[in-house]
């Protein structure tokens, strides 16, 4: 049955971190993959999410099915969570949200309920994007297009670039926005800039689809989710968050992210939720029970959401030092050209490296970082930094 089966290239932000298992090198770092690191290498189990686990361990319940769109208590904190307590949408009944497999799961229900109800399945992608989002949505049935966004010249945005793609997108498109933290540029629009793609938005009647993977790791809570209350803001009633907690609760293995679709009303809500919930019966019925759990006990309870927004905010203020050690560390070694990685925000920065760079810190450093240049800055440490800094300047000399 097999024999005509073909071998498919794995991903490749995956497969560097098994070349980076694989290396023996006591120096090797691997700053390939999107995962947050703690100053001592390792992922880290925040407290407020160990308590409740604890808790959740010493009342042994039942393992019950979920509802088919998941935990209520998490769905409702975490449209809390992205539109804020007092969100008139909330009030009205607008906004549906299910617990999905991920933000990846999000992504990938979202597009299949978008190729349901749409006239045309196009989708605009930053230049560039995370590379899944491409593959999910291709696989879901859409064409994928792309909009200008990343400049090298400036490592920032090409914002004229960004606006003239929008304004030539056929009324219908879903445009997909990172809401903070561009995975892979670290390049973020400011809220001006979120106001006036808005505008476009508005005008030329696209569908926003904006991928919400690292809230809390820029600026903050509320802060990194402005650009969903721009969207209402500007009177957009249409548009789908994907979001997920792999990051801001450090729960990647659980796979924990939520599908909130704002629709223009309180019926027009539950009809797609009512859909959603058939796209999910015929994947995978329902989602699993313990991340979700973990997630609704720290954000119901008062004590343990201060202590996650105190831990996440250590997460963020230890990623801004890093940046700003990286640049000073690159000075010190006669490349104050690299300022940039402080204006990039999130995880990640386009460094500017090239693929041959980048082969020479993986061979000559154990140094793995994606062959786009993009590097991880939560993987760097105290105890790596200067050893990152001297193989950057030393392979881009
Ligand atoms: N969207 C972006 C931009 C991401 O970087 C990630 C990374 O993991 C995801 C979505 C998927 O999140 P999850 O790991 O929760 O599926
Ligand atoms: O971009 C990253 O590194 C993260 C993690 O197929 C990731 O988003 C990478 C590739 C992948 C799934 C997750």
């Amino acid at each position: 049955f097999f024999s005509n089966v073909e071998l498919v290239p794995g991903d490749p932000i995956l497969g560097l971190t098994e070349a980076y298992n694989a290396d023996t090198r006591a120096t090797k770092v691997n700053l390939g993959v999107g995962i947050y690191y703690d100053e001592q290498g390792r992922i880290p189990l925040l407290k407020a999410v160990q308590q409740v686990e604890q808790s959740l361990a010493a009342a042994a319940r039942p393992r019950g099915y979920l509802p088919i769109d998941g935990l209520p208590a998490y769905t409702q904190a975490t449209r809390e969570l992205l539109f804020g307590k007092d969100s008139p949408l909330l009030a009205a009944g607008r906004v549906a949200t299910t617990q999905t497999v991920g933000g990846s799961g999000a992504l990938r229900v979202g597009a299949e309920l978008l190729r349901k109800v749409l006239p045309h399945a196009t989708l605009a992608l930053s230049n560039p994007s995370w590379e899944n989002h491409r593959a999910v949505f291709s696989a879901a049935g859409f064409e994928v297009v792309d909009y200008t966004y990343f400049d090298a010249a400036t490592h920032g945005v090409d914002f004229a670039g960004m606006l003239a793609d929008l304004q030539k997108l056929q009324p219908g498109t879903t445009v997909l926005l990172h809401a903070c933290c561009h995975n892979p540029t670290g390049a973020d629009l400011t809220v001006e800039q979120w106001k006036q793609v808005a505008q476009v938005l508005k005008e030329r009647q696209l569908f926003p689809f904006v991928d919400m993977a690292y809230q809390g790791f820029d600026k903050g809570i509320a802060e990194d989710a402005a650009a969903i209350g721009i969207l209402v803001e500007a009177g957009i009633d249409s548009f789908i968050v994907a979001s997920s907690y792999s990051k801001s609760f450090s729960l990647y293995g659980e796979r924990v992210g939520a599908l909130s679709v704002v629709a223009a009303t309180a019926e027009q809500a539950k009809a797609v939720q009512s859909q959603v919930k058939r796209i999910i019966r015929t994947i995978y019925s329902s989602p699993s029970a313990h991340g979700a759990s973990l997630v609704a006990g720290v954000l119901t309870s008062p004590e343990l959401r201060g202590l996650w927004e105190d831990e996440l905010r250590q997460m963020r203020e230890r990623i801004h030092a890093l940046r700003a050690g990286l640049v000073a560390k690159l000075a010190e070694q006669g490349r104050p050209e690299f300022a940039f990685i402080s204006q990039q925000a999130g995880m990640f920065s386009y460094s500017g490296l090239s693929k041959a760079q980048v082969d020479r810190l993986r061979d000559e450093y154990g140094i793995y970082a994606v062959g786009t240049g993009r590097i991880c800055v939560a993987a760097l440490n105290q105890g790596n930094l200067e050893y990152v800094a001297r193989a950057v300047a030393a392979v881009s000399a």
